[in-house]
């Protein structure tokens, strides 16, 4: 399609026309998942085609991108648009996505390891360019597929293969990092709050920016139990954000929240308008060819690399 389209907008206006094949889970269903029994990315899976559904946006518009890990698997799952790459860089494969095909909604998929590790720089761009894209974290605190090997969000003293005598490394607050570096949407969710889940997946996808969800979900291989303490049925407390008492355009107040001790609070920590790089670049090329009498997007780019020689 032109680059000068209108950019899409994340509402009715995308969701599947009638005429079309209604959107469902058996429809969005790929491979069967090969994660371990019991492992947390299952239920965030089936969020996400519950998710889906609701919102009936045109199967052939959905493009599920990820990196390398377990939870990286996802684009295998669903079927979509999908693309594996290479570890830590899902987003900068999406980013480009979704600057250049307005028309789609762009998902990225990982783990803490391919995000906040090996990508951790990546996550920083993706957020202060406002790109228009939403990124799920399945937070296990582990390096699940290599098997057990310490992950950035791993808490200090957590034995592991390569901290046999337990981590000495304080662990990244995905929460401040996204803060700090201009994420537009910033949510934590629990695989196993199914209900919160689907909710702040549809806020995420429903925003018009750069949308992140860190979704803690368990690695039932290498590290059962990581996330009992928010668990309800299991004695912990499932702790969410009361929107009333917790303004969420402040991210001061974000902040904070981010700040609590494990097992922390559930919910939107901050959500903000931005203009997105996606509006602002669209913008840019539609008056630069107003402004040169209706040149053509080649026109534009040879123009510009003969002024680069
Ligand atoms: C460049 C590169 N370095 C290292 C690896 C090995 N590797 C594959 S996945 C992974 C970590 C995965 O951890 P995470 O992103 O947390 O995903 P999980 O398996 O826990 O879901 C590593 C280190 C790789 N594939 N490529
Ligand atoms: S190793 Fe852990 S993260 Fe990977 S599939 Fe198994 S339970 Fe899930
Ligand atoms: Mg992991």
């Amino acid at each position: 399609m032109s680059a000068t389209a209108p950019a899409a907008t994340l509402d009715s206006a995308t969701a599947a026309s009638a005429g079309e094949a209604k959107l469902t889970k058996k429809i969005l269903t790929a491979d069967h998942p090969t994660w371990c029994p019991g492992c947390g990315d299952f239920a965030v899976l089936a969020s996400f085609y519950k998710v889906l559904e609701k919102l009936q946006y045109p199967h052939e518009k959905i493009v599920c991108v990820a990196g390398i890990g377990c939870s990286s698997r996802f684009p295998y799952f669903v079927n979509s648009h999908g693309i594996h790459f290479i570890h830590g860089r899902a987003l900068p494969l999406a980013t480009g996505i979704s600057l250049s095909r307005p028309d789609l909604h762009v998902f990225v998929f990982g783990g803490d390891g391919d995000g906040f590790s090996i990508g951790g720089n990546h996550l920083n761009h993706a957020a202060r360019k406002n790109i228009r894209l939403t990124y799920v974290v399945m937070d296990n605190f582990v390096y699940g597929l290599t098997k057990n090997q310490t992950s950035p969000t791993s808490p200090v003293g957590r034995k592991s293969k390569t901290d046999p005598q337990g981590s000495f490394d304080r662990p990244i607050n995905p929460m401040k990092q996204l803060l700090a570096t201009g994420a537009t949407f910033v949510a934590r969710t629990h695989a196993t709050q199914v209900a919160h889940m689907n909710q702040m997946f549809e806020r995420a996808i429903r925003h018009d920016g750069f949308s992140v969800v860190e979704c803690l979900s368990e690695c039932t291989m290498f590290y059962p139990g990581a996330f009992d303490d928010a668990v309800p049925r299991k004695g912990g407390v499932f702790d969410t954000i009361d929107e009333t008492q917790h303004d969420t355009s402040s991210d001061i107040a974000a902040w904070q929240l981010a700040d609590l001790p494990a097992p922390g609070k559930y919910g939107v920590f901050y959500e903000t308008k931005r203009p997105t790089k996606n509006a602002m670049e669209l913008n840019y090329i539609a008056e630069t060819q107003a402004r040169l009498g209706g040149a053509s997007q080649k026109d534009l780019l040879r123009k510009r690399f003969e002024a680069m020689r």
